[in-house]
């Protein structure tokens, strides 16, 4: 680089005035909002670097902190395919944004930022949540990418999945209009439900956030659905939302008068990538999780994938640690589906599940989606044209035209709390199921999730996939001795988006006073 473009820009980056060490983790950059001002700054600078390394293919970022509380904030980059930023570009990321002194140089080793600046190609696609500093953040990624002479196209408001939508449409050079989205998933939805009305009526918390207004776009797919908790109801996922209903097994607070009644209730998270499903009776909640979801979709994907005929395509599911043993069981048993276990994050499931024509994952917390591979969808859509009008294969017509749709509907990036949610309808409504139905696929194992504050909680270190604690030892072998129960497990594993510890403990069928008190005892040691 030449050294008026560098020092120009590290006085534009100044000095790193973070409060403390910031990590690229499983979402990005998380933190108070107000001490974030630096760092997304540098993430525009950063996105543009990567843009310009792409040969001016558009990256995404999105501003958002999830279902984090309403005061933080977080900024997260996308690869022009729609994925997760590229996981050698992570550390570099967190140098990056932490170096207090000449941060410019930083980059050199990836990327001359006098060539940023000169070829002019970089493009940048930036949306942001609905909390009250997503605005404020979004200029200052702005002003980033324009440092070093990239573009920047503002999507403005939108759901994570939407973000990564417009930036995969885009690549592939197809309409990337947020309309389009909604045509795309009503399209599918159509073909899926093959016009069928879905009857169960359905109360949606939108955790107070984006999801709630973006959900209009499908307005009249589910004749019965009311939405509540909407941006300025109350505070974003205070209460309420998919992560507090998931983590607390209890109904969201609904921050409006009025009573609800519903057969199903759903919950999105704040920028709506993720989505529980629930009976609600006022107290508790039956809960539909991501490990249902997973098995609903699997199996009716296993099965009509049989009676499409073709027997090259392969199935995978991926879980995670947190996955019920149950759901596991359950998924085992289905013909032609292999289960593979990823770590934590959805990064990791979506690079497990990938090497599979049809690629399954669903974390337990909502956070999922189906990935049709290109060769799935050829190999479908070769085969709906050569039966095409052909009476006698209707039975074999239809799970072709089921599995297209399928692949059209799931977000073929992330998971998509709206797209999940038109998902299983669509299915319950094919398969004539109702929710009760639904939860009798499998009886959940009693399970326990804690959260321990601890002082630094790097000092610990997992193994096989979180499953297990290596370090510290004495941490090791008190998990063992507390989990040692016929049936039992559990484990402990830093966040990597809070500030904390959580603990997980599981105990056989009935048995929640066992996995409570294991997670209890666990948190103590
Ligand atoms: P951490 O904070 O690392 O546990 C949480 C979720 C992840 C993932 C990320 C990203 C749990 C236990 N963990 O990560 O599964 O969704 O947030 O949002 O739910
Ligand atoms: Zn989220």
């Amino acid at each position: 680089p030449s050294a008026t473009a560098m020092s120009d820009l590290d006085s534009l980056l100044g000095h790193r005035h973070h409060p403390s060490y910031l990590h690229y983790g499983t979402a990005g950059f998380r933190a108070l909002a107000n001490t974030l001002y630096e760092a997304v700054l540098r993430c525009g600078v950063l996105a543009a670097c990567r843009s310009h390394v792409l040969n001016g293919k558009a990256v995404g970022v999105m501003v958002t902190a999830s279902h984090n509380p309403p005061d933080d904030n977080g900024v997260k980059l996308v690869e022009p395919d729609g994925s997760m930023l590229n996981s050698e570009w992570e550390p570099l990321a967190t140098e990056f944004i932490n170096a207090s002194d000449r941060p410019a140089q930083v980059l050199s080793k990836m990327v001359s930022i006098g060539d940023v600046a000169t070829a002019r190609k970089a493009v940048v696609v930036v949306g942001r949540d609905s909390r009250s500093s997503s605005s404020t953040l979004v200029d200052l990624v702005a002003q980033g990418v324009e440092a070093i002479g990239g573009r920047v196209v503002h999507i403005g408001l939108v759901t994570t999945p939407q973000l990564h939508f417009a930036v995969r449409a885009r690549y592939r050079q197809e309409p990337c209009n947020i309309l389009h989205y909604y045509e795309i998933m009503k399209k599918a939805y159509h073909k899926l439900t093959q016009n069928n009305r879905f009857r169960a009526s359905i109360v949606l918390d939108g955790a107070n956030g984006v999801g709630a207004d973006a959900i209009k776009g499908i307005k009249g797919l589910i004749p019965n659905l009311v939405v509540v908790n909407k941006p300025g109801d109350g505070p974003l996922n205070q209460d309420c939302g998919a992560d507090f209903v998931q983590k607390k097994r209890c109904p969201p607070v609904v921050y409006t008068s009025d009573k609800h009644q519903a057969d199903i209730w759903a919950s999105l998270d704040g920028d709506a990538d993720r989505l529980v499903m629930y009976r609600n009776n006022g107290d508790g909640v039956l809960l539909a999780d991501g490990d249902r979801f997973a098995a609903l979709v699997a199996k009716f994907v296993s099965k009509h994938l049989a009676s499409s005929g073709i027997s090259t395509l392969t199935v995978g599911v991926a879980q995670t640690a947190y996955s019920n043993g149950a759901a596991t069981e359950y998924l085992q048993a289905l013909p032609g589906v292999d289960i593979v276990i990823a770590k934590t994050g959805v990064k990791h499931l979506e690079k497990a599940v990938k090497k599979y024509d049809v690629g399954i994952y669903w974390e337990p917390n909502g956070h999922g989606t189906v990935l049709f591979s290109e060769n799935a969808v050829s190999e479908l859509q070769s085969l709906s044209d050569a039966l095409s009008g052909n009476a006698q294969k209707a039975a074999q017509v239809n799970s072709v035209t089921t599995l297209l749709a399928v692949g059209k509907l799931a977000n073929q990036a992330v998971g998509d709390g709206i797209a999940d949610l038109l998902l299983i309808c669509g299915i319950l409504c094919r398969e004539d199921m109702d929710f009760d139905a639904w939860l009798r696929l499998y009886d959940e194992r009693c399970s326990s999730n804690m959260v321990v504050k601890v002082q630094d909680k790097s000092v610990i270190e997992t193994a096989d996939c979180d499953r297990s604690v290596k370090e510290p030892i004495a941490l090791r072998e008190a998990i063992l001795e507390i989990a040692s129960a016929q049936g039992c497990r559990a484990f402990v594993r830093p966040s990597g988006t809070e500030d904390v510890v959580r603990v997980y403990a599981e105990a056989p069928v009935g048995k929640d006073d066992l996995a409570q008190d294991m997670a209890l005892r666990i948190s103590q040691s």
